[in-house]
């Protein structure tokens, strides 16, 4: 029998470099909720589909994709804003797509409307899904999206 109150799966989701900053500078660019609020938010979203999250941030590309391996077997699916990692890192890349899960890239910003070096993501083919410009409510949407399909 199943329990409806049971947790259908966890959720990783994944804040790269210098996100722990958020809320505190450029809030014209990026908003004015902190990475708590937007973590709280990811928990809510979650909650909702029956899913607990797992969040984590760091500004080392090694603990990221120590995250991103651990998530194999443990995570139904993972939400990941690398930051500028996102347009540099053919090693997250690389892990994405080792693990096999489904993955949604998020960007608070649109990627797009800004400088050309942005607009080139690593990730973004191995992901299963996109999301920038949507501000702090992209990582609501990727936590959506992923609880209805994962
Ligand atoms: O739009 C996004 O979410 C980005 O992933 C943010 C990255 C940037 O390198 C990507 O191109 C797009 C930068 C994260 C920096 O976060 C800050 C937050 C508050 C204050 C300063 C930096």
């Amino acid at each position: 029998m199943t329990d409806a109150a049971a947790p259908h799966g966890t959720i990783l989701v994944i804040n790269g470099p210098n996100l722990n900053l958020l809320g505190t500078r450029e809030p014209e660019k990026y908003g004015t909720a902190t990475l708590s609020d937007v973590e709280d938010l990811c928990i809510a979203a979650a909650e909702a589909h029956g899913f607990t999250v797992d969040c984590i941030q760091s500004n080392h590309e090694g603990d990221l994709l120590d995250a991103i391996h651990a998530a194999r077997g443990a995570a139904a699916g993972i939400v990941i804003n690398a930051g500028a990692y996102t347009h540099t890192s053919v090693a997250l890349r690389d892990a994405l797509a080792a693990v096999a899960l489904p993955a949604v890239e998020v960007h608070i910003t649109n990627v797009h409307q800004r400088e050309e070096f942005r607009h080139h993501s690593y990730l973004s083919g191995v992901c299963t899904a996109v999301i920038a410009g949507a501000g702090v409510h992209g990582y609501r949407l990727a936590i959506d999206f992923l609880a209805t399909t994962a």
